[in-house]
């Protein structure tokens, strides 16, 4: 319950605040007080390497409350050097610091700096431009700078921390640039929030000329409260079409759009992609959707937009209204952006990595097989235009579309975004608690295609000699077959066990010895082929020293010329009749009593590379022991498996099982082809007698 709580508080505050802070902001101010150049002798003073004072710690501040300062951290003269001091660019660093030393915490507190030297702000860090302004920004166009928390926005007591400095000081360090060396300090320094008097500014002296401070008590007149306005009625003030939450529809994958944080003039939102189907992974996804508003990603964290630039806002009601704008840095104006995942190397990337789920080549795998990467998030800070320029008022992107670019992917549909309640969150800065979003949409997308298996299955086993191949056209025909005229209705025919080692278009002389020696009937012309880039041969091993268990070999072969990196291979196997044991060479995991995930050994396997040069296909391959149960024949077919999926695309299957001999197979055949064959037999012999 506390969590609520505070996001209302934090939310009443900052609607608060939008009320007072304009007053504030337009009241026409009185010149501010130009100091003498006292400060300058002691600023030249201090400059570093001419400091010569023992005393090191700086006057403690007695404050009982919000203590703001600033500290002007260095300064360097620089080019172009002026005869005119007033005219004279310097280089600045200093850090603006707020401590909490009162019983309450400071909510998305805004700190105003009235600067008196024309100071041009050029980087930032722990805070933002409040108006999410971007650098570098021009600090003579209002009376006063206003900054905001930014990752972490508030900040807690010294009492619920235990006095930690870390947490209840919040660092905002400033670089850039400003005009004469004279009192180069800000001239005033206070909060936005009215329940706070920042009246009595003080300057640290002789040595800490540098500093300048205020200790903010609460004013009696506006006394800070903790509850301003109720629940409802601050979601009532999220201003979208969509008023009711809509339930969270179940779908293959779900795609949520969460505002984290929001300001007038842009938000910060966090998009995560969730497979939640069993099997199915999706391989360098790229989201796309278009914005309804007008808005623009003004920076991206975790991912990265197909195109960047900003030359559509520049020409476009983006580029008139953000006239001061330098759009250089801007990612994307795109209206219907594209966006792709980092690679894993930019995890770390401090400017755009760093995100949790981010940055692995789009890969998603399915919870079962990898419970830490089903998921894929980045954030980005999006500008809005008039008329939302206002904090609750807020929209999402739709026309969401998601596509997988790898070889072996589904398509998707996704739903139009649905207003829900607002996800939790882990804090954006990740200190503090979970927070909770600020507005939630959520997309669901599904599966629509069908589409023909990229993989098949053979079966082979100890007691017969010959493979059950793959299904003629497991993988579909091509419209025109290339090589000899072959049947795409004829069943597979069987093949010498060495033939699995040949593509399914070299087999043709392996087929026609093989028949002879086991006396096969052949149909004219012959079956065609798999047509597949993977084959899996399953092949069931003699039994071992102990009679209870047997083992099934499982060999993938890769004839495409692309490798597969950290595939899975999903096998559904007979429940009734064998409980895994354990596997070599690959890793086994099961799942309810039916479904084996198998997955690369070692990280030297997780690689299923293609087809050589020389012919040789890619290869992996692993040994599964089952335990036999009583009732059960291995003759029967009952230790192969029901379905396999490749990645999660589920592989053809081959037309039947494998008998005790390979010349028993003719009478096994399904009567169909019993037919056929019964059929030529007869042709044949009415031949001959005709001879
Ligand atoms: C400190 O430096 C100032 C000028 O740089 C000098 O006048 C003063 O004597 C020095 N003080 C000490 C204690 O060295
Ligand atoms: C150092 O500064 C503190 C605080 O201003 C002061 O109390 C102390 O006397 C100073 N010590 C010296 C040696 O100047
Ligand atoms: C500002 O004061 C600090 C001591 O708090 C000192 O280390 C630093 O050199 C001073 N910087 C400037 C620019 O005078
Ligand atoms: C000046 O101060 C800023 C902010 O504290 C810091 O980022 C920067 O590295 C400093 N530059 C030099 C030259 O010390
Ligand atoms: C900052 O803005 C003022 C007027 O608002 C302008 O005179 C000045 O040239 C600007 N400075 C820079 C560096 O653009
Ligand atoms: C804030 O900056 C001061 C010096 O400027 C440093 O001593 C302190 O550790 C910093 N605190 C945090 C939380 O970064
Ligand atoms: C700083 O600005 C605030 C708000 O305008 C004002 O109340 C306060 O007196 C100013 N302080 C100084 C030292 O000028
Ligand atoms: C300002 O400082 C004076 C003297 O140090 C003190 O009497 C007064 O109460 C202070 N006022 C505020 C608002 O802090
Ligand atoms: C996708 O979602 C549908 C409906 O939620 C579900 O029936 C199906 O099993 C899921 N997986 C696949 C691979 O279609
Ligand atoms: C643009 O980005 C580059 C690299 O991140 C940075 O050096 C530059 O200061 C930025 N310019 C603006 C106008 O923000
Ligand atoms: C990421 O994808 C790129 C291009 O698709 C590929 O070259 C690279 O090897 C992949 N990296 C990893 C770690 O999978
Ligand atoms: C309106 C607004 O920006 N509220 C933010 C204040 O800070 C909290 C974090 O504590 C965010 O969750 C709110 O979105």
């Amino acid at each position: 319950m506390a969590i609520p709580n505070q996001k209302h508080l934090l939310l009443g505050l900052l609607f608060l605040l939008s009320i007072f802070l304009f007053p504030t902001l337009t009241t026409p101010q009185p010149d501010l007080p130009i100091h003498p150049n006292s400060i300058q002798r002691h600023l030249l003073q201090v400059l570093p390497g001419s400091n010569n004072d023992t005393n090191t710690t700086r006057p403690d501040v007695d404050c009982n409350g919000i203590l703001l300062s600033y500290n002007l951290d260095n300064m360097t003269r620089i080019r172009p050097f002026m005869k005119d001091n007033d005219s004279q660019p310097f280089g600045f660093g200093a850090t603006a610091s707020l401590q909490n030393s009162y019983t309450f915490t400071l909510r998305n507190y805004t700190l105003l700096i009235a600067f008196a030297h024309r100071e041009i702000l050029v980087g930032m860090a722990g805070g933002m431009l409040t108006e999410a302004y971007p650098l570098p920004y021009n600090t003579t166009k209002s009376q006063f700078v206003s900054l905001s928390g930014y990752p972490n926005p508030d900040l807690p007591t010294p009492i619920a921390t235990g006095g930690d400095l870390n947490k209840v000081v919040a660092n905002i360090t400033l670089t850039g640039t400003l005009f004469g060396s004279k009192d180069p300090l800000p001239t005033n320094l206070t909060l936005a929030d009215p329940s706070w008097d920042c009246t009595n500014m003080t300057r640290g002296e002789g040595k800490f000329a540098n500093f300048t401070s205020v200790c903010c008590i609460p004013n009696p007149n506006h006394m800070p409260k903790e509850e301003i306005i109720s629940t409802d009625e601050i979601y009532d003030r999220l201003i979208d079409p969509a008023t009711d939450y809509q339930p969270r529809y179940a779908g293959n994958i779900t795609i949520s759009y969460d505002v984290l944080l929001t300001y007038a003039g842009s938000y910060l939102a966090q998009v995560t992609i969730t497979n939640k189907d069993g099997l199915t992974r999706l391989d360098q996804w790229k989201l796309s959707w278009k914005w309804r508003r007008n808005e623009f990603i003004y920076s991206i964290k975790g991912a990265y937009t197909s195109v960047t630039g900003s030359s559509e806002c520049l020409f476009g009601p983006q580029g008139k209204y953000y006239q001061g704008m330098d759009f250089t840095n801007v990612t994307n104006c795109q209206r219907n952006p594209t966006v792709l995942d980092l690679p894993p190397w930019r995890n770390n990337d401090s400017d755009v990595g760093r995100i949790p789920y981010c940055c692995r080549n789009g890969t998603i795998f399915p919870k079962m097989v990898n419970a830490s990467a089903y998921k894929s998030a980045f954030q980005m800070l999006v500008f809005k235009m008039p008329p939302d320029l206002d904090r609750f008022r807020l929209y999402s992107p739709d026309n969401f579309t998601i596509t997988s670019t790898s070889p072996m992917s589904h398509q998707y549909k996704c739903s139009e975004p649905m207003r829900v309640s607002p996800n939790d969150f882990p804090d954006p800065s990740g200190l503090s608690l979970n927070s909770t979003a600020v507005a939630s949409w959520h997309v669901t997308c599904n599966i629509t295609s069908t589409i023909t298996p990229k993989c098949c299955v053979s079966f082979s086993a100890y007691y017969n000699e010959s493979v059950m191949p793959c299904r003629t056209c497991a993988c579909g025909c091509p419209a025109i077959t290339t090589g000899p005229p072959c049947s795409t209705k004829a069943p597979a025919v069987l093949i010498p066990q060495e033939a699995l080692l040949q593509r399914y278009d070299n087999r043709t002389l392996k087929q026609l010895q093989w028949a002879e020696k086991n006396h096969l009937t052949l149909p004219n012309p012959l079956p065609c082929g798999d047509y597949c880039g993977l084959n899996i041969n399953w092949h069931i091993l003699n039994q071992t020293t102990n009679k209870d268990y047997f083992n099934a070999r499982m060999t993938i072969m890769n004839w495409d010329n692309f490798s597969y990196a950290d595939w899975y291979l999903t096998v559904k196997i007979n429940p009734a009749f064998v409980s895994f044991s354990r596997s070599v060479s690959m890793n086994t995991s099961t799942v309810g009593n039916d479904t084996l995930i198998l997955t690369a050994g070692n990280i030297n396997t997780s690689y299923l590379i293609g087809v050589s040069n020389d012919s040789h296909p890619g290869m992996q391959q692993g040994v599964i022991m089952f335990k036999e149960l009583m009732n059960m024949k291995l003759q029967n077919g009952d230790g192969n498996p029901v379905k396999v999926y490749f990645n999660g695309m589920e592989c053809s299957m081959p037309e039947g099982i494998l008998s005790d001999t390979t010349t028993s197979r003719a009478q096994k055949m399904s009567g169909h082809s019993i037919l056929v064959l019964v059929l030529i037999t007869m042709l044949v012999n009415l031949l001959m007698i005709g001879l």
